[in-house]
């Protein structure tokens, strides 16, 4: 990777940091916008008690300085300030009193298989760090990430199209200005009918004891045609955004543009065809590809579905067996979300972005921003591609 992002801390533990290096010199960066994507990963309908806790803020303790960066490892932290009712429980150091472990793992997450792998005997040593708690760190890496793509004239949205079995209307015209207001849906749906519908849904199930899943997209519009490449399986930026993606807590499945639908038409059907005027050089009148032939970028808008689970913390314990006797018991039943999906589109922003940002240094180097822009620009030129 030309951009390196790693992420520390546990969810209950003193803070998260995150360290994202391979940024140049000289690029401006927002306080109030990374904080700004940290206020947006906290919000939406079915979030738990937890979220009435914490108030994330961005620390930078290296890599910046007056509000630019100056081209090494930028260090972002974040507290956790719930920490400080869980102070015995996850002291990095040893403590005087008697800590209990934990010993029923939770099906559908990291907790049993954690505690075999690593030869452990407490499962919060897993379910601790395995927390989706953890892309509050990859949110605020990925806000240095569309700082810098935003200076190229690349944006990152997103929001949501289903929760369980609520969907909203297809939309294939979406241009950056229909995601202005999308926060203020309670589900960070476009659609009011369906964002109520939706929340709605999730009042039901939460009183059932139940959680929910959905499908969240994300968008980036203004990507130069030509990132990723065809040549090699590893540079193909389909493969790099299905990891980036894959790897977000409890996401099951991703698609590029209509990756899923495709597989159920016919040829002539799934694919979008080539036209050229001189006002707008090539151009297409369909994106069914999500804007990635070849393991490249089209120019089109960059379209990524995500699949989320639903949460396997439940209210009404799955079963399951305790690891220390061996007997059946009910799961672990701790304080949970019973919706984040809404959220999830926010970490999804963050990793396109990531994985964007990543594939414009490999293009196209450069120690300082301006060296990048010009060139991008020049590049641009080459291919006599309009932006639109
Ligand atoms: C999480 C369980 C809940 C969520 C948490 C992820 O936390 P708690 O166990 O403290 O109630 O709120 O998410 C966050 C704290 C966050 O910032 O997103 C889990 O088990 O994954």
């Amino acid at each position: 990777m030309a951009l390196r992002m790693i992420t520390a801390g546990e969810s209950h533990g003193p803070g998260l940091t995150c360290i994202i290096e391979g940024l140049p010199a000289g690029l401006a960066l927002d306080r109030d916008a990374i904080n700004r994507d940290l206020a947006r990963r906290q919000l939406g309908h079915g979030r738990g008690g937890r979220m009435k806790i914490e108030r994330d803020q961005i620390q930078v303790t290296g890599g910046v300085r007056h509000g630019r960066t100056l081209g090494g490892p930028i260090a972002l932290g974040v507290v956790n300030r719930d920490y400080a009712n869980w102070e015995e429980r996850m002291n990095p150091w040893p403590v005087e009193e008697d800590v209990q472990e934990v010993h029923l793992p939770r099906p559908g997450h990291a907790d049993l298989v954690g505690t075999q792998k690593f030869g452990l005997s407490d499962v919060r040593d897993v379910l601790e760090r395995a927390s989706a708690r953890e892309t509050a760190a990859r949110v605020a890496g990925g806000a240095i990430a569309k700082a810098f793509l935003k200076v190229l004239g690349v944006e990152v949205f997103s929001h949501v199209i289903q929760i369980t079995g609520v969907s909203a209307p297809r939309r294939d015209d979406l241009v950056p200005e229909d995601f202005a207001a999308v926060d203020e849906s309670p589900v960070r749906c476009l659609d009011p009918e369906s964002s109520r519908a939706m929340v709605a849904e999730i009042d039901r199930l939460r009183k059932e004891n139940e959680s929910l899943g959905g499908v969240f997209e994300v968008r980036a519009f203004g990507v130069v045609p030509g990132l990723g490449s065809h040549v090699s399986w590893e540079e193909r930026l389909d493969g790099r955004l299905g990891q980036a993606i894959l790897s977000i807590q409890a996401i099951k499945a991703v698609s590029i543009g209509d990756g899923v639908e495709v597989a159920g038409m016919p040829g002539s059907q799934a694919h979008d065809e080539i036209f050229y005027d001189d006002a707008r050089g090539y151009y297409r009148a369909t994106n069914r590809s999500g804007g990635v032939e070849g393991g490249m970028t089209t120019g089109a808008p960059v379209v990524v579905r995500a699949s989320m689970k639903p949460l396997p913390t439940l209210t009404k314990p799955l079963r399951s067996v305790d690891i220390a006797t061996h007997e059946p018991a009910e799961a672990l039943r701790e304080r949970t979300d019973s919706c984040t999906v809404p959220a999830a589109g926010v970490v999804g922003e963050a990793m396109v972005a990531f994985v964007l940002a990543d594939a414009y240094r490999r293009k196209f180097g450069g120690d300082h921003i301006d060296d990048v822009l010009r060139a991008v620009r020049a590049y641009e030129e080459r291919i006599a591609w309009r932006r639109r």
